[in-house]
């Protein structure tokens, strides 16, 4: 009897579980610090692994007073609301097009910190993954500062 009733709660368990973030995959995920009070902005590349369509709907961070989507064109940006990544597809978030655009930070950030952010989907899921922050001169990904 108990187990059945363990078996069912591990199954509602991993059913609660099982949204957008589940085979979603967050890589090369990095913070570009910029001088005086402009803001920091964020990059990373998702593998959508599953079979269907993921939308991305939102970002948050605790580390900043706040985070959204935004994309570059044309010398301006503007606030994206969904971001739609199809099936085995990847979406690049790379310097001159989508980015996170981060409100000031609560506490001073330093090259080489790690600052973990939240990616919202559409259904409702959410995915984390640490953010490595480097300074200005950085243009793309790489372990090093
Ligand atoms: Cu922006």
């Amino acid at each position: 009897m108990f187990r059945k009733f363990l078996a069912g709660a591990l199954l509602l368990a991993l059913t609660g579980l099982a949204g957008a973030g589940e085979g979603v995959r967050i890589y090369h995920a990095w913070i570009r610090l910029l001088p005086a009070d402009l803001p920091a902005a964020g990059y990373f590349v998702l593998e959508n692994q599953t079979d269907h369509t993921v939308t991305l709907t939102g970002v948050s961070a605790s580390a900043f007073g706040g985070a959204m989507l935004h994309q570059s064109a044309e010398g301006t940006m503007r606030h994206v609301h969904s971001i739609k990544v199809p099936a085995g597809e990847q979406l690049r978030v790379a310097p001159g097009g989508y980015h996170i655009m981060f409100m000031p930070p609560h506490e001073p950030l330093q090259p080489g910190d790690r600052v973990p952010v939240t990616l919202e989907f559409a259904d409702g899921s959410t995915r984390s993954a640490d953010f490595l922050v480097k300074g200005p001169a950085a243009v793309g990904w790489s372990e090093s500062k």
